[in-house]
């Protein structure tokens, strides 16, 4: 069999992007595959590795603590014989760290194609060698193949960088921006995160437009911010919301931030699935805004888009939103305007729609309704926005505090044994949090637009910006548990990762919990009968190739030499999930007219709002989603379809095998997903990415359902 370079049938249709010549719309090879080169004195053999992903309920596989998770799979060829390199019985892959000081044994290799365990390491290298027995536990033969990890390309920094960065410009493109601001309000440094250091010259950039904070009219009197009610509506029930300014008070300070209804966040509004209700808005602040029903399969003219359902509601005026639940699940409402500003000041409130099934859910002892947020908080108070453009345009505004339901503190008792339904909903600007409570077990039970098929064990719940997830905690131990956020830091100028942790909340265990005991039905994985059959009627089109296509992209004009240099060095690699803000002040001086975030269409070439899809009720599509590579940077975009749902049928071409429906998709930078796109409601709606600032940077589209 050695020497042979035929794959077996079966091996040979698991051949994945990295096999082959590169397809147009694939993964990018260059963040995903690793090409191994033959030792000295190896004649023949070759083969790659691809840095696959498990099947599973997120697009990303991550660990609890943030560590990034490949299923490698390796594919040979040209192996000759062990024995012909010595006394040699067996092929055995490892993986070391970069330097070599922790080896770990993969498994036996041959030629073809062999899945090996899981690597959940920051920068790694994979070794084949030969060796005298297949069950080696050290590598002791001869070396035979050898590659390292992408991430590897990161390195610590070099003169040419610091060379750029060591000299402040001293004249020309940036002075004049630091004298931006009218009367009072100045633009000022930007927050560093701790333990990260800014090069002088980043440190005189400074975003080229007016900053902006709200300030209440003289004379006002502006209420303090209420924390928020439950609101339960039936059908023909009139609720009236007012987007308004409030007072936040804040570490000693006040801040002004905006409301609805005075509430931060916005009133939890609790429908049975079916029901229509009225929504009355008015506008209280100081521009124009709308009000978006995320997720919600509603009629169009109320989908709260400006200049596309709607012309924008004005100061003091008024507009009446007429709403239907036609899906059971976890929703939200924020402003369609300049949500850079309006939803990161506090615009934001879930919606709950109760399915009429009593066994929706397994059972919970409570229920909790969180939305996670975070706030980006200076010396002096908020760190103002962009007035005419927003700021932030590359990454995205990353806070520095972390808020649960718009408190910096999240707290919650229950009694031993009890097991928890939380709902998450992220409502950040552009963080991806991935939250886990270290020491109690959680399953997935849903996502944006209700159940998975199954519930699903999981350590931790990656949830990008607009996403929902519902998961099911149990606490079986007295003491505290803490709600974390753990994630692998980036930092670009050493090209070295580094952990970070945010605790949210916590949840103290005591006492015994009353009877049921849930212990059993918790420790069941249910299936959900009726969202699997809804899913069956669709299986016929999911193995078809896809029949539209998007591109995400970026392009960059006029952005300082400095900036526009340390990010072409910084393109040798791009991590999948940027978790954290860590070159904040190119990011941060980077405004929407220097940065243009791209949807393209490659069958047209079209971009943006000049692609113009057209559907019939009905159609069912199948979209690939390829996030770019070769961009100027390249990041993860959470994706959002309006007024439809969708299921995300593959990433990277793993199929996933427990489906959900959802509004939202992450795509990691560099990565692919097929999404099925169920075009049930009629009118014309938009695709974006949630992002604020990626939005505000015309990441946007529209498409038509006759
Ligand atoms: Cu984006």
């Amino acid at each position: 069999m050695y020497l042979s370079v035929q794959f077996p049938a079966a091996l040979a249709a698991q051949r994945s992007f990295c096999d082959g010549p590169e397809q147009p719309l694939g993964a990018s090879r260059d963040l995903y595959c690793i090409e191994l080169v033959r030792a000295v004195g190896i004649r023949s053999a070759s083969g790659r590795v691809e840095l696959g992903r498990a099947p599973g309920p997120f697009t990303v596989d991550v660990t609890a603590d943030g560590h990034l998770r490949y299923t490698a799979a390796v594919t040979l060829s040209g192996l000759a014989r062990p024995s012909s390199l010595g006394r040699f019985t067996s092929y055995v892959a490892w993986v070391a760290s970069p330097t070599m000081g922790v080896v770990r044994r993969l498994g036996v290799v041959d030629n073809g194609r062999t899945v090996l365990p899981a690597i959940a390491l920051d920068k790694f290298v994979i070794l084949i060698s030969a060796e005298q027995s297949g069950a080696a536990q050290e590598m002791s033969g001869r070396l035979v193949l050898r590659g390292m990890s992408p991430s590897t390309r990161l390195q610590p920094p070099d003169f040419m960088q610091f060379a750029l960065g060591a000299v402040p410009p001293d004249s020309g493109e940036h002075a004049h921006h630091a004298q931006a601001g009218g009367d009072s309000l100045r633009w000022t440094m930007v927050p560093m995160p701790p333990g990260l250091s800014m090069l002088p010259a980043e440190m005189t950039l400074r975003p080229n437009v007016e900053p902006y904070l709200p300030h209440a009219s003289t004379g006002a009197t502006v209420p303090i911010v209420q924390p928020r009610q439950l609101v339960r509506l039936s059908s023909g029930d009139t609720l009236r919301l007012t987007a308004g300014i409030v007072r936040r008070p804040f570490k000693g300070d006040t801040l002004t931030m905006f409301a609805f209804n005075g509430q931060q966040p916005g009133p939890l509004l609790q429908v049975a699935q079916g029901a229509e209700v009225i929504v009355e808005l008015t506008n209280s602040l100081d521009q124009p805004t709308t009000v978006h029903w995320h997720g919600i399969r509603l009629e169009n003219a109320f989908d709260g888009v400006p200049d596309l359902t709607q012309r924008p509601v004005a100061p003091g005026e008024r507009f009446t939103y007429r709403l239907r639940f036609p899906d059971a699940g976890i929703y939200w409402y924020h402003p369609h305007v300049r949500e850079d500003i309006q939803q990161d000041l506090g615009l934001y409130g879930n919606l709950m729609v109760r399915s009429p099934r009593p066994d929706y859910f397994s059972p919970a002892y409570r229920e909790e309704v969180l939305m996670l947020d975070d706030l980006l908080v200076g010396d002096d108070g908020l760190v103002p926005f962009g007035k005419e453009e927003t700021t932030h345009a590359l990454m995205g505004r990353f806070g520095n505090v972390m808020l649960v339901n718009g408190e910096p503190r999240y707290s919650l008792s229950v009694a031993n044994g009890e097991v928890v339904r939380f709902f998450l909903t992220n409502v950040s600007n552009t963080r991806t949090f991935n939250l886990s409570f270290p020491g109690a077990r959680m399953k997935v039970v849903g996502s944006d637009v209700g159940n998975y098929e199954r519930e699903e064990w999981v350590e931790s719940v990656v949830i990008s910006p607009a996403e929902r997830y519902i998961v099911h905690v149990r606490f079986d131990r007295t003491g505290d548990v803490a709600l974390v956020n753990r994630i692998r830091g980036l930092d670009h100028l050493f090209g070295r990762f580094f952990q970070e942790a945010d605790t949210l909340g916590v949840v103290r265990v005591n006492g015994r919990a009353p009877t049921p005991n849930l212990a059993t039905s918790f420790n069941r994985l249910r299936t959900d009968t009726a969202v699997r059959a809804d899913i069956a009627r669709y299986r016929k089109h999911m193995t078809r190739p896809a029949d539209k296509a998007l591109v995400l992209t970026m392009e960059a004009r006029d952005l300082p030499f400095f900036t526009r240099q340390i990010m072409q060095l910084d393109s040798i690699f791009f991590t999948p999930v940027e978790w954290s803000g860590t070159m904040p002040g190119m990011n941060w001086a980077a405004t929407g007219d220097q940065v243009r975030w791209i949807l393209r269409d490659p069958a047209t070439g079209k971009e943006n709002m000049d692609i113009d899809w057209s559907f019939r009720r009905g159609d069912v599509v199948k979209v690939r989603l390829l996030n770019e590579r070769r961009s100027f940077h390249g990041m993860q975009h959470p994706i959002h379809f309006h007024g439809q749902r969708f299921l995300v049928l593959a990433v990277n071409d793993v199929a996933n095998t427990n489906l959900v429906w959802k509004d939202t998709v992450l795509l990691p930078a560099g990565a692919s997903a097929d999404i099925l796109l169920d075009l049930s409601n009629p009118g014309r709606w938009m695709v974006h990415c949630h992002i604020a600032e990626h939005l505000s940077a015309h990441m946007m589209m529209a498409f038509t359902v006759q």
